[in-house]
């Protein structure tokens, strides 16, 4: 309950466990508490470790972490080529014919590429980045649908020393245009268009909408995947197959310092223009191969890793590109919508390539669940034995379809906390390792400390409150582009010397950590800090509710008030009344939602995440603010709509 210290309540009570399978434990790369042991012993030793074990370096460090708060070093001196730890090395060891990507086209085009195709396309683009002018420390802008040429891309710009900027391929001119004079990028590579829901979408239109403002682009590469018709600028605009059909394949991998920027991504957040947040080279990639290879349990040899996020997000950087890559992993890449040309495109894809490993996000478990048990039932995803999920708190019922339904009810499932600012997986399970309880992302991962604090910054080992990090991590953001007092205020100014994550977080009895979502859409009623999250796991474990979204919004009685939006399962319906008493009953009368709207969608994010703060908007009857990173918005258009016409409950 709300103490005396303001702290978010803790509301919802989950008593599931699921203690590994003991098949999956027989082969489990972790399955005891040895890595959790030494990292305990001594954080930078374990981290050096796996740096030395994972990775070839070229030079050796002299410091494993230089820690300045808030800015840390890490593998001081080292040196490395991140290109080299993703492709050439495995070739080197014989492996050049195992399959990096299995790739699919939208229209159901495949293309398999090998780690010594590659690696051949990444020397050759590399070049074709030389003889554009582009060299080390220069920035290079990537806006592109999700073909292989993306990862060719970002893998070229890692191998000269130039920092790649990738821009979602669904964001508007006006982004691009942003966030390639905030990095003044000087190369631009994108493509003519690309395939969603079957259709093409032109992207070289967009970019030349952003273009005729961005002073600093010299070269613009255009990768042919539409096939629609665009215009090229004579002297600035090159076809990606023309420069490659010239290009050189020999072009070796030179050694980086190990704090040489890797890349840029920019997170809009949800005020204030986009933060260039800024990886470097060593730590990154020690990090992303580290975690990729123990939290996913990866067995390069025999498991087909897939990934459903787009490149245009940290999740296709680290667990796409860089960690898969790095470990030598065959994965899956698919260009398009789950929906297309059926509901059930995913799950012949797993059956097809005989995915093991399926990552994705509780958005779209949501919205697997609401298209109904009857897609998946049409394949053979027996394949199957680990799935995971990153972007939003999982509810502990879409948790509990996922592995029932797509898991057979046997795979485990790794609920992965992470940042585009903490660069890969901080708080998960070790899937041989860690019983699960349906909803929580369980401990920090060996090598890593996370905190729960009070409003006054004192650590809590109970209950709900701020998540922190207390120690420097190799992946960590080394500041924001151009800007470092917002890095420091952000990130570094609220509880002392503790990394604040802006999220709220809650321990319970059993230390299992539980996110509680943006601690900026903590809603307070009457006094009480309610997580959005509780009351909408609470919505969504009623078995007629696929999704739903909470926020709080001024109310003249209680300060503020529940409404819900809430998306029902295919099939289903539910009176209003049951559903708020349905949340009382779970978790409690004080957050039984003033007003629940149905809606068949929900706003979101290109990357899934809710856009409550649109919501908030809708609720409040104000205009809306930016909506610039919506997926789709005619969907709050329908909202406001309703939001005007709609009585108001009580
Ligand atoms: C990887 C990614 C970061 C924010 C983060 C959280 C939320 C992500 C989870 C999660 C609960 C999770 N990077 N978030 N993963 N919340 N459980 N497993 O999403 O920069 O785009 O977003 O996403 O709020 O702060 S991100």
């Amino acid at each position: 309950m709300a103490g005396e210290q303001n702290n978010i309540d803790d509301l919802l009570l989950e008593n599931r466990k699921f203690p590994p399978p003991v098949d999956f434990q027989k082969n489990a790369l972790v399955a005891g508490t040895f890595l959790y042991d030494e990292a305990r012993a001594d954080d930078e030793g374990f981290w050096a470790r796996q740096a030395a074990e994972l990775l070839h370096w070229d030079t050796d460090w002299h410091t494993i972490c230089e820690w300045n708060l808030p800015y840390a070093k890490w593998f001081v001196g080292g040196q490395l080529n991140v290109s080299f730890n993703c492709l050439d090395r495995h070739v080197l060891a014989g492996r050049g014919d195992k399959v990096a990507i299995h790739w699919e086209g939208e229209p159901g085009d495949t293309r398999t590429i090998t780690y010594a195709q590659l690696l051949d396309e990444t020397k050759k683009f590399a070049n074709v980045l030389k003889s554009l002018g582009v060299a080390k420390g220069d920035r290079v802008n990537i806006y592109l649908p999700m073909v292989p040429e993306a990862a060719v891309a970002m893998l070229a710009c890692a191998r000269i020393g130039a920092a790649h900027s990738v821009v979602f391929g669904g964001f508007s001119s006006q982004a691009l245009a942003d966030r390639i004079n905030d990095a003044s990028a000087k190369v631009l590579i994108t493509a003519d268009g690309g395939y969603r829901r079957g259709e093409v979408f032109a992207l070289k239109p967009a970019a030349d909408e952003a273009l005729a403002n961005t002073p600093t682009i010299e070269h613009v590469v255009v990768v042919k995947r539409g096939g629609n018709d665009v215009n090229m600028v004579d002297g600035r605009d090159h076809w990606y197959h023309d420069l490659m059909a010239e290009a050189s394949l020999d072009c070796p991998a030179e050694p980086m310092d190990s704090e040489q920027l890797l890349f840029l991504l920019y997170t809009s957040g949800t005020t204030g223009k986009p933060k260039g947040i800024m990886h470097t080279t060593g730590g990154y990639l020690t990090h992303v191969t580290y975690t990729h290879k123990y939290v996913f349990d990866l067995h390069p040899e025999s498991d087909v890793y897939w990934c459903t996020a787009d490149v245009g997000w940290i999740t296709g950087h680290s667990y796409i590109v860089y960690g898969p890559l790095s470990n030598g992993a065959t994965q899956v890449i698919y260009e398009g919508v789950p929906n297309f040309p059926g509901n059930d495109r995913l799950w012949s894809i797993v059956e097809k390539y005989g995915v093991t490993i399926f990552y994705t996000a509780p958005t779209a478990i949501r919205t697997f669940m609401k298209w109904g048990d009857q897609e998946p039932a049409k394949h053979d995803m027996s394949s199957l034995r680990l799935l995971g999920s990153v972007g939003e708190p999982i509810n502990p019922e879409a948790w509990m379809w996922y592995r029932d339904t797509i898991g057979r009810g046997t795979c485990p499932v790794v609920d992965t906390w992470w940042q585009t600012e903490t660069g890969g997986i901080m708080i998960s399970p070790l899937p041989g390792a860690t019983t699960l309880k349906p909803g929580s992302a369980t401990f920090p991962l060996p090598g890593i400390t996370a905190e729960v604090v009070d409003e006054s910054g004192a650590r809590i080992d109970h209950g709900g409150g701020y998540l922190t990090l207390t120690r420097p991590w190799p992946g960590m953001l080394r500041g924001i582009w151009g800007d470092p007092e917002r890095y420091k205020e952000t990130y570094w100014s609220r509880y002392g010397d503790r990394y604040f994550a802006g999220d709220g977080a809650k321990l319970d009895a059993d230390g299992y950590l539980w996110l509680l979502g943006r601690v900026d859409d903590v809603m307070n009623v009457s006094g009480h800090r309610i997580s959005t999250t509780e009351v909408e796991s609470a919505l969504v474990s009623h078995p007629a509710v696929a999704e739903a979204a909470v926020v709080g919004a001024n109310d003249a009685t209680t300060g503020q008030a529940i409404i819900a939006y809430v998306t029902l399962r295919g099939g289903s319906s539910v009176d209003e009344g049951d559903l708020r008493n349905h949340v009382a009953k779970e978790i409690g009368a004080i957050a039984k939602p003033k007003t629940i709207y149905f809606t068949p969608e929900l706003p979101k994010t290109r990357s899934g995440k809710i856009m409550r703060r649109l919501l908030r908007d809708v609720a409040e009857g104000r205009n809306l603010g930016d909506t610039t990173t919506l997926a789709d918005a005619s969907v709050v258009n329908e909202l406001q709509k309703r939001a005007a016409e709609a009585p108001s409950e009580d």
